[in-house]
C-alpha cells in the first residue's frame, strides 16, 4: 500500500512546467510546493495538515473600501464537490445574492494540474458547470491564481472569490467569504434578505464554540481520517471524528427546533451540513469513516440533514451528488488507484419519511 501511495504521490507531482511557463510564467519550484494532496500529510507522523488560505481580504459595505459591495462585480469559483465551497453557495442563496455574485463550478475532476473548467464536451449535472466566463481560454483554476501572482506558491483551492474590476482574488477562505455575504451587501438587499441573520449576536459565542470542534473534528476530521498515511494517525482522527459526531447528535436531540440552535437557522447548520450530506455517499467508504453511518447510526443528525436537504432550497438545490461522488473517488488516486466509484449507498439521501430497513424494524 505504501508503495502505491508513493507512486501515485509522484504522479501527482509530475506537472509539466513547460505548459504553464509559456502562458503564466510560474517557476517549477513554486509548482513543486503546490502539487500533491498527499504532501499535506506529515512525513514522520502520517497526519494530514491543512494549509492556511492565502488570500484573506474582505468585501465591505463601505463605499471607499478596497473591495466595496457592488452588484455584478464579484465572481465566485466553486466546485459542487467541495464542502468548503458548498458553504459559500448555500449562503449566497440564503442571503438572496444570486443577482449580485455570479458563479462557476469547476468540473469534478481534479488531477495533477488541480481543478479544471468544464469544456463543451463535458455534460455534467448542475448549473454553471462551464468554461471560465471571466477569462477566455483559461483551462484550470490555477491559471487564475497565477494571473494574480505569477509566483504564487499556495494551493489552488475553491472557493475563490474574484474581483472582476481589479482582476484579483479577494479571498479563498470559505469561513470568511460566508461572513462577508452575511452582512456586507445588506444595504443593497430587500428587507426579506437583509433580515436573514446567520450569526445572531446572542448566539455568536455558542456558534463560535461549536465551530471550533466541528471544524477540527468533523469538517476537517473526515480529511484527517482519509488522508492519514499511518495507522495511528488514521485511528486517532477517526475516533475523534465519531466522538464529535456523538456530541452533535446529542446537541440535536436537545434542540427545541429543526436546526442546531432551535428554530433559528444559523452558521452552525451551514457548516455542519456540507460535511454530513457527504458522509454516507463518500466519507464512510472513501475516507474510512466507518464506525457508523448517518442513516443507520445517528437518528437526529439524519432527521436534521434531511430536513435541510428536502425543505430548504438553498441546501437541496446546491447539493450535487454526482460531483460529490465522482470527485473524491476519481480524483484521489493515491487512495483509490482504479478510480472506481462505489454504487451505493442507494439512494444518496433517503426521503423524509423513509428509513433503512433496520431502523424501520426497530421503530415498529
Ligand atoms: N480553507 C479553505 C479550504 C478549501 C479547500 O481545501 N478546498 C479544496 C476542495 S474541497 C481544494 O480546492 N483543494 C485543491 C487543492 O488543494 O489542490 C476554505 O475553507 O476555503
Amino acid at each position: 500500500m505504501f508503495r502505491s501511495v508513493a507512486r501515485f504521490g509522484l504522479l501527482q507531482n509530475q506537472i509539466t512546467p513547460k505548459l504553464f511557463t509559456r502562458q503564466f510564467t510560474s517557476t517549477p519550484a513554486a509548482m513543486d510546493k503546490t502539487s500533491g494532496i498527499l504532501s499535506w500529510a506529515d512525513k514522520s507522523t502520517g497526519e494530514f495538515k491543512r494549509q492556511q488560505s492565502v488570500f484573506r481580504d474582505f468585501i465591505s459595505s463601505k463605499p471607499d473600501a478596497k473591495f466595496p459591495a457592488e452588484k455584478g462585480r464579484y465572481h465566485l469559483y466553486v466546485s459542487y464537490a467541495c464542502p468548503w465551497a458548498h458553504r459559500a453557495l448555500i449562503v449566497r442563496k440564503l442571503k438572496g445574492l444570486e443577482d449580485f455574485i455570479s458563479y462557476t463550478s469547476v468540473h469534478w475532476e481534479m488531477l495533477e494540474k488541480g481543478w479544471r473548467f468544464a469544456t463543451s464536451e463535458d455534460n455534467e449535472p448542475g448549473e454553471h458547470v462551464e468554461a471560465d466566463p471571466v477569462h477566455e481560454g483559461f483551462t484550470h483554476l490555477r491559471n487564475i491564481y497565477f494571473s494574480v501572482n505569477k509566483d504564487y506558491e499556495g494551493r489552488f483551492t475553491v472557493p475563490t472569490l474574484y474581483d472582476k474590476k481589479q482582476n484579483t482574488i479577494v479571498s479563498n477562505e470559505s469561513s470568511e467569504i460566508i461572513r462577508m455575504f452575511y452582512t456586507e451587501f445588506d444595504h443593497l438587499l430587500p428587507e426579506k434578505y437583509k433580515n436573514v441573520d446567520l450569526l445572531p449576536e446572542d448566539l455568536k459565542p455558542k456558534i463560535e464554540e461549536t465551530n471550533e470542534w466541528t471544524y477540527h473534528d468533523i469538517n476537517n476530521g473526515v480529511y484527517k481520517s482519509g488522508f492519514a498515511s499511518s495507522q495511528d494517525a488514521y485511528e486517532t482522527a477517526v475516533k475523534q471524528l465519531f466522538t464529535s459526531l456523538d456530541r452533535a447528535e446529542a446537541d440535536l436531540a436537545k434542540s427545541s427546533g429543526p436546526f442546531y440552535f432551535g428554530d433559528r437557522l444559523t452558521e452552525a447548520d451551514v457548516r455542519l451540513y456540507t460535511t454530513i450530506i457527504r458522509f454516507d455517499p463518500v466519507y464512510v467508504q472513501h475516507f474510512k469513516c466507518n464506525l457508523r453511518d448517518i442513516r443507520s447510526g445517528y437518528p437526529n443528525l439524519h432527521k436534521w440533514v434531511r430536513n435541510l436537504y428536502w425543505n430548504h432550497e438553498a441546501f437541496g438545490s446546491t447539493t450535487e451528488f454526482t460531483h460529490i461522488k465522482k470527485h473524491y473517488t476519481k480524483s484521489h488516486r493515491q487512495i483509490n488507484p482504479f478510480s472506481i466509484t462505489p454504487v451505493g449507498p442507494v439512494p444518496d439521501i433517503l426521503p423524509l419519511d423513509e428509513e433503512v430497513p433496520a431502523v424501520k424494524a426497530a421503530l415498529k
